[in-house]
């Protein structure tokens, strides 16, 4: 992956490394998590705390273990001007003794952290943005960006193996961790969603709330050969977005969180910064458009 990212790198005349060097301190970070991820129990962080986060969800011991890592890992490299995270209310100011630099992370530590204790997979994602021009101090409103504006974004897999994927615009690249050696491999170049599928991704619980048409498309999917579709389905919901867009990296199909009634106040189920945004772009990235 340090290959990868340097041969990248070289392919822009006017690159200072210091965004390659960003993104080394990601997979540093990343590479720490799936070592607390996958001791499981044996550090005795599978719990769950009394605090919630801003969006009201409880927050899971590994949750806040897992953004202080983020945190730690980052700070002081001097290539960010901010960092915000979805367990974070405020974006996070880096402190005064560290140098700053042009760019501003935005990441989920731990989605899916509800499987944690069950030991299914889980993931970490996240979203490189420039801080405006001149803003050495950002502000809430300077990570307002849209999901146009992003450098690179990115997600680490940890599932049965830990897997690293990748996009800064030019396609979506996998790596594998080797745990031995301690350095990702470059296993899945060049990712492309499949064209054809039989597989979608939606919880079904909440189909009572949705809104009209995605029932009614919904239930065509379910109503399989006899139905509008005429062809049979599959359906599977993991409740860890980074293992349901992965597996649609490999195997095609769809994956959705529609809006439903009882999220209407807040917007929606998943959060755009730190979990739409970067996965639209692989998803744009793999052709999936
Ligand atoms: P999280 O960031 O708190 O883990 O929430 C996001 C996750 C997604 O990974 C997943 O698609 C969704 O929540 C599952 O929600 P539900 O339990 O409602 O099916
Ligand atoms: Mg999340």
């Amino acid at each position: 992956l340090t290959q990868f990212i340097i041969e990248e790198q070289r392919r822009f005349s006017g690159a200072t490394g210091e965004f390659t060097l960003l993104l080394n301190d990601v997979v540093t970070a990343c590479k720490k998590i799936a070592n607390q991820v996958n001791k499981g129990a044996l550090l005795g962080t599978m719990g769950s705390l009394a605090s919630e986060n801003v969006q009201g969800e409880v927050q899971k011991e590994l949750d806040v273990i897992t953004n202080d890592i983020f945190i730690s890992s980052l700070e002081w490299s001097g290539h960010l001007a901010g960092m915000a995270s979805e367990e974070m209310e405020a974006p996070y100011d880096i402190p005064g003794h560290y140098p700053t630099g042009k760019y501003l992370i935005l990441f989920d530590p731990l989605d899916g952290s509800s499987n944690v204790n069950i030991n299914i997979s889980v993931g970490t994602i996240f979203s490189i943005l420039r801080a405006p021009e001149g803003v050495t101090q950002p502000k809430v409103d300077d990570f307002l960006q849209p999901g146009t504006r992003q450098v690179c974004a990115g997600y680490a897999l940890y599932g049965s193996s830990t897997m690293f994927v990748l996009t800064t615009g030019h396609g979506v690249n996998g790596f594998t961790l080797d745990r031995e050696v301690g350095e990702f491999y470059l296993t899945h170049p060049n990712m492309t969603i499949p064209e054809d599928t039989h597989e979608f991704a939606v919880n079904t619980s909440n189909q009572r709330h949705w809104e009209a048409p995605v029932q009614r498309y919904v239930e065509e999917c379910l109503q399989g050969k006899e139905g509008p579709r005429s062809r049979d389905f599959n359906m599977r919901w993991v409740a860890s977005m980074v293992a349901e867009v992965h597996r649609i990296l490999i195997r095609g199909g769809l994956f959705m969180y529609p809006l439903d009634s009882k999220l209407k106040d807040q917007g929606g189920k998943l959060r755009l910064l730190y979990e739409a945004n970067p996965m639209s772009f692989i998803v744009e990235q793999a052709g999936g458009a």
